[in-house]
């Protein structure tokens, strides 16, 4: 039997689409959900059942060249030669509740490649490391903070005439403008630090912009397999990271990868690729994400294709009119995190990322929890909203849109505490 056959999932099927993309490439009608099998997270392309923690090493394997191949591209494997540079310390940040350093991450072989610059936030009154958040941001470092003496990024940003940017430059109206996104001083305070960089710094967010980020030097874009922008994205949250455990404040045991959205999915792809990573949390991800590609309700793999060509790895196209072919599913991407602790968030204002298949995407990783021991989500039942559940895997459903709030961070500390630290 294949693998395909032996996880059969069911669902009323009521409308005419069945594994279907409808013309528009969305769905918000449950009834319209259709029928889809995933493939079985513990049997491998071979038929073979995967029992033990061997099986799964070498399946686990097998299963990101698969991802690597087919959805997100083979990240490079040339090491790249990075030189560090702290271009400020600041004792005495956020009123003295922090201290800020600022470190930009230089590719040596590549001078023409603008550096990464990462802003770190360390909680001041910690004597030993410290754990720390590490995500991206969506519009540069001056926008995750107040602080003015941030200097603006020079870098392309979305918009030519936004509150961001003018002309695809950062403007002075958007120094703070997420910072609500970014509870600075509640992380500090719980003794977390956050480390933060621009995503467009690693590469612009439009379908040409790899013309100017680190996939122009690597990588081979007359490939099928060649990686996408959301592949650049992960790398460059490692290659943060690889600065984060040259910093004797950081325990460099204890990175959680974390990220909304597009840069959820990369967080996902990162903690995936990357076991270094301690721990990942994914908000909001959606579709290429911690939804489930199969079950059709929100955006779809065809949408996100469309409105987003750059972001994928070439051949994950070839799917959008046949999702069920993929030869993997979203719950097998997070399975990879495993058996790390894990966070999946949705927002039921945010149908489009389908909340639905996200918790089905964190539900499906429990067997490969299992087999280390562990109980991941550890109930099929999906949650009332802001009703958080889980154990080594969590989950919940906000109230509200798409975002991040302090609700959301509230229980990524707890989650943090209670099984990172
Ligand atoms: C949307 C996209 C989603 C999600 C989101 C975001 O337009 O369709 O997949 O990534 O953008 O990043 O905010």
């Amino acid at each position: 039997m294949t693998r395909f056959l032996l996880l059969a999932i069911l669902i009323l099927l009521s409308g005419p689409i069945a594994n279907g993309q409808g013309p528009e490439g969305y769905n918000y009608d449950e009834a319209k959900v259709g029928t889809y099998t995933l493939p079985d997270l513990l049997v491998n392309t071979k038929g073979k059942p995967v029992k033990t923690k061997a099986d799964w090493r070498n399946w686990r394997a097998e299963l990101l060249k698969l991802f690597a191949e087919n959805v997100y591209g083979q990240t490079p494997a040339k090491s790249v030669k990075l030189r560090f540079q702290t271009t400020s310390v600041d004792e005495s940040a956020l009123n003295g509740l922090a201290v800020r350093k600022q470190v930009s991450i230089f590719f040596v072989d590549y001078p023409q490649l603008p550096p990464i610059d990462v802003l770190i936030y360390f909680p001041k009154a910690s004597t030993k490391p410290v754990p720390v958040f590490l995500g991206l941001n969506f519009c540069g470092n001056h926008c995750v903070t107040a602080e003015a003496d941030i200097p603006l990024s020079t870098r392309w940003m979305m918009g030519e005439n936004s509150d961001v940017s003018n002309n695809n430059k950062a403007t002075e109206k958007a120094r703070g403008m997420q910072v609500r996104r970014w509870p600075i001083d509640m992380i500090v305070k719980r003794g977390y630090a956050l480390a933060t960089a621009y995503y467009g710094d690693i590469e612009p967010d439009y379908p040409q912009g790899w013309h100017t980020g680190i996939r122009s030097v690597l990588g081979d874009t007359t490939k099928a397999n060649n990686w996408g922008a959301i592949g650049a994205w992960a790398w460059g949250m490692s290659r943060i990271l690889d600065y984060l455990q040259t910093d004797p404040a950081i325990d460099a045991k204890r990175v959680i990868s974390i990220g909304h959205s597009r840069i959820g999915k990369a967080a996902v792809w990162a903690g995936a690729q990357d076991e270094r990573f301690a721990a990942v949390i994914a908000n909001e991800s959606g579709e290429g994400g911690a939804a489930l590609a199969r079950r059709y309700y929100g955006e779809t793999v065809e949408r996100l294709n469309t409105s987003f060509p750059h972001w994928f790895a070439p051949r994950y196209k070839a799917y959008n009119k046949r999702v069920a072919d993929l030869p993997v599913d979203q719950h097998e991407l997070l399975a990879l995190v495993a058996p790390r602790p894990l966070y999946v968030a949705s927002a039921d204002g945010d149908q489009w990322s389908d909340p639905k298949g996200e918790f089905l995407g964190a539900l499906h990783t429990e067997p490969v929890y299992q087999l280390y021991g562990k109980t991941g989500l550890g109930t099929t039942v999906f949650p009332a909203v802001n009703q958080p559940v889980g154990q080594t895997v969590r989950y919940h459903d906000r109230t509200g849109k798409h975002d991040v709030t302090d609700y959301d961070w509230e229980q990524y500390l707890r989650f943090a505490d209670e099984l990172v630290r």
